[in-house]
């Protein structure tokens, strides 16, 4: 085999190899969506479970509103999010966050952060 060939035969292999790397660094924890999604008076996923410096987004998209605010203070609580506001909030770190809507209390939601 020349030289020029077996260079040819290497580029695939090197491709699938560069490709996982190139994923890994396009994706970083502050980029991944973490969406809880308020809908007929739920918060979707219940239970949301995060890495260390996470930021989580809730969307509103009933017609009522809806606030995120945390049972015991652990995180700044939302205003009165209308259809299709929404709240970020950044944990930073471990634990278990419990939170509710205060205009609806029996709504709750917990984001588990490790
Ligand atoms: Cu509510």
């Amino acid at each position: 085999m020349n030289r020029l060939a077996y260079v040819a035969c290497l580029l695939p292999a090197l491709a699938v190899l560069a490709m996982p790397a190139v994923a890994a660094s396009s994706r970083s924890p502050a980029e991944k969506p973490n969406r809880i999604e308020i809908r007929n008076f739920m918060f979707t996923p219940k239970t949301l479970v995060v890495p260390v410096g996470a930021r989580v987004e809730w969307i509103n998209r009933d017609e009522e509103p809806h606030t995120v605010v945390s049972a015991n203070g652990q995180f700044a609580p939302s205003k009165a999010l209308d259809s299709n506001d929404s709240y970020a909030a950044t944990f930073g770190k471990p634990g278990t966050y419990v939170y509710y809507c205060t205009v609806h209390p029996f709504m709750t939601g917990t984001v588990i952060v490790k």
